[in-house]
């Protein structure tokens, strides 16, 4: 079943990237069995996450950057990472993809991904929605995340390639800055620039990146101005991406390389857990082992070392 389905993603049948995506989404077994059969195939797309502030017009530069990609010959993958709380449910994610205009050509892919049910392994998540539409032969794939949290920080951390979205006027000019997102930017695009304050906020952006010394062979990133309702300057964002990826061969296996590295501690560490609770543990110790700790009854060195000895112990 598993070797059907894998036959039909590598097809790029766009029902069956679908529901692998929803395998992967749901958690399901079926969704890790697949990413085995399809690993091998996959390394040639490449990873662009856009990320920054809520209604900072990300979907709106993504579409634009979608057409701009399609209109180069290359085919295009989406995943808009949907801030759903467990509050809201998911009665806003028809309105984060403000992304209709592609929605009959073969050639782009659109899926949003909510954020519940993920705690933690979001960034796992999305990272393998990715490896699905590059198994299936998507030669870009954008991953669009509202820059909040860690897991979003983990997620662009994860891209080939970094723009962080900032708008004028939002009032704290150096809004996401301080949240980790400068140093995860290779490209600043400052949205809506047909506002006021556009070029304060690009100076100010600009001001924080000369405390920064780049070393000459060291890619600076660049601020750029967009209109994204327009498509203003939007070309000019393309242009640095497709720059940015001839620039930094060597930073890019490098990227990836780490990429590797933290998926498998990610999956080792869910596994563990998994195995630990499941297998070793009785149902509700792990709460009492935290209630020990929190009780001052134990240490949580002394339960940790306690725990990986009877999960070894346990085959
Ligand atoms: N004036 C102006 N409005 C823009 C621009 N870009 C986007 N917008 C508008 O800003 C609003 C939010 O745009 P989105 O593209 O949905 O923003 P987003 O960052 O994807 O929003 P979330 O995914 O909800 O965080 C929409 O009403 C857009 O039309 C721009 O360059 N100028
Ligand atoms: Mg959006």
């Amino acid at each position: 079943m598993t070797g059907a389905l894998a036959d039909r993603v590598l097809a790029a049948d766009p029902c069956a990237i679908a529901r692998a995506i929803s395998l992967i989404e749901d958690e399901d077994p079926g969704g890790a069995e697949l990413l085995q059969a399809i690993f091998g195939r996959t390394g040639r797309a490449y990873l662009v996450g856009v990320t920054g502030p809520p209604g900072a017009g990300k979907s709106t530069l993504v579409d634009r950057l979608t057409a701009e990609l399609r209109h180069s010959g290359r085919t295009v993958g989406v995943i808009a990472v949907d801030p759903t709380s467990p509050f809201t449910g998911g009665a806003v994610l028809g309105d984060r993809l403000r992304m209709q205009s592609h929605s009959a050509d073969e050639g782009v892919f659109i899926r949003s991904m909510a954020t519940r049910g993920h705690l933690g392994g979001l960034s796992r998540a999305t990272g393998d929605a990715a490896l699905i539409l590059d198994a299936a032969g998507r030669d870009v794939i954008v991953i669009e995340t509202v820059g909040v949290g860690q897991d979003e920080v983990d997620i662009i951390r994860t891209a080939d390639v970094s723009i962080v979205t900032l708008v004028p006027g939002a009032g704290d000019d150096v809004q996401a800055l301080k949240a980790g997102i400068m140093e995860i930017a290779d490209i600043f695009v400052v949205n809506k620039a047909d506002r006021e304050g556009a070029d304060g906020l690009v100076s100010a952006v600009e001001a924080n990146l000369a405390l920064h010394a780049y070393a000459a062979d060291e890619w600076r990133p660049p601020v750029l101005k967009t209109v994204a309702t327009s498509g203003q300057g939007v070309a000019d964002v393309m242009q640095a991406v497709d720059r940015f990826r001839t620039r930094s061969a060597s930073g890019q296996s490098a990227r990836r390389r780490a990429r590797s590295e933290y998926r498998l501690r990610e999956l080792v560490a869910a596994r563990f857990m998994a195995h630990l609770e499941q297998r070793v543990l009785q149902e509700g110790e792990i709460g009492s082992v935290v209630d020990r700790i929190a009780a001052r009854e134990l240490d949580p060195y002394t339960a940790a070392r306690q725990l990986l000895e009877r999960a070894l112990a346990t085959p």
